[in-house]
């Protein structure tokens, strides 16, 4: 339970770090921040491995950091640096660090789900225990990829588990505008796989969502369907100043912010002291320190290296 809490923190901090070193003006980049949604990768994660797969969308270094992808790597990578995770040339919205499964990044919306059946077809083959889990949006589960992808999975029993993360919001088109269905799970009926929706403020209930989920996959029944119920807190991209958000629907969302209520839950059931996660946290903020310093200390990716990586190298 600590351990959930331990990649929250990790998220929360470092984002709040990002999103400062921007308004300072010392870093520049499209940044979707997913503060709000820090509960799901972090509860998801404690279950699985490196050798299991991720495939996450642009605002996803909350996924990338639950899975395990070294926090200086990705801010090496959003500094631009040539120590980062792709060297510099992925930038905040193509990451990837296959040495922790983090397989793709996209920013084409719904792009990441056939992968995702990819990767879980390629372990399938080759006779491995390993679960993929491709995290997306509700304005996601709208398009036809989504469609095809839940259907393959299903024909195909892959070991695939779909994480919409329905944080009401796609770009500024609420959820009951652009959906013609309530809970994205229920589509799941239509390919014949389990479909749930969770809290996803909640670590806890994501949490046993997820080990039923992993459990099934591990154990070749095929893939499940998870809608994690949550908000994003800082608009679809910063910059954006959320005026098309109702005042109260955002005032409830803060209220419901996973990370103190699930901090609180910790100390009251005594899984932790308030001393403890003053400690825990005062940790990563030092980590923070440490990341910024190795990305800014770190060279800028020459631009001879432009077309390395991108093409092959034929000896
Ligand atoms: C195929 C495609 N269509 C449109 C866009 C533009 N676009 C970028 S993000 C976004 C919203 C997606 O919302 P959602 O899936 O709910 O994810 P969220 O940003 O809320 O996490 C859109 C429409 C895109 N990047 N790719
Ligand atoms: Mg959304």
């Amino acid at each position: 339970m600590v351990a959930i809490f331990r990649k929250m923190a990790q998220i929360r901090l470092n984002d709040e770090r990002f999103i400062s070193l921007m308004k300072a003006g010392k870093m520049v980049m499209p940044y979707y921040s997913a503060r709000g949604q820090e509960a799901i990768p972090s509860a998801i994660s404690v279950l699985l491995t490196n050798d299991d797969y991720l495939v996450t969308i642009y605002r996803g270094i909350h996924d990338m950091i639950a899975k395990g992808v070294p926090p200086r790597l990705i801010w090496a990578e959003l500094a631009g640096r040539s120590t980062g995770a792709c060297k510099g040339k992925g930038g905040p919205m193509h990451i990837t660090h296959p040495k922790s499964g983090c397989m793709v990044t996209t920013g084409v919306v719904g792009a990441g789900m056939p992968i995702a059946c990819g990767l879980g077809l390629a372990s399938q083959l080759r006779g491995e225990k390993r679960v993929t889990v491709t995290n997306f949006g509700d304005g996601a589960s709208n398009i036809g990829a989504f469609h095809e992808s839940l259907n393959l999975a299903s024909v195909w029993k892959l070991p695939v588990i779909f994480v919409c993360q329905n944080n009401r919001y796609a770009e500024h088109t609420s959820f009951a505008k652009g959906t013609s269905i309530e809970h994205v799970a229920d589509r799941a009926k239509s390919y014949s796989m389990p479909g749930i929706t969770v809290d996803g403020n909640d670590p806890l209930a994501v949490y046993a969502a997820a080990k039923t989920a992993i459990d099934r996959a591990r154990a070749g029944e095929g893939p499940t369907l998870i809608e994690a119920l949550t908000f994003r807190f800082n608009g679809h991209l910063i910059g954006d100043m959320g005026e098309y958000i109702p005042k109260a629907e955002y005032q409830a969302a803060l209220a419901a912010d996973p990370y103190p209520r699930y901090r609180q839950w910790l100390i009251d059931d005594g899984h932790a002291g308030a001393a403890d996660l003053d400690k825990l946290e005062a940790d990563i903020k030092a980590e923070v320190d440490e990341s910024v310093a190795f990305a800014f200390d770190s060279p800028l990716t020459d631009p001879s290296e432009i077309t390395r990586d991108v093409y092959a190298e034929v000896a």
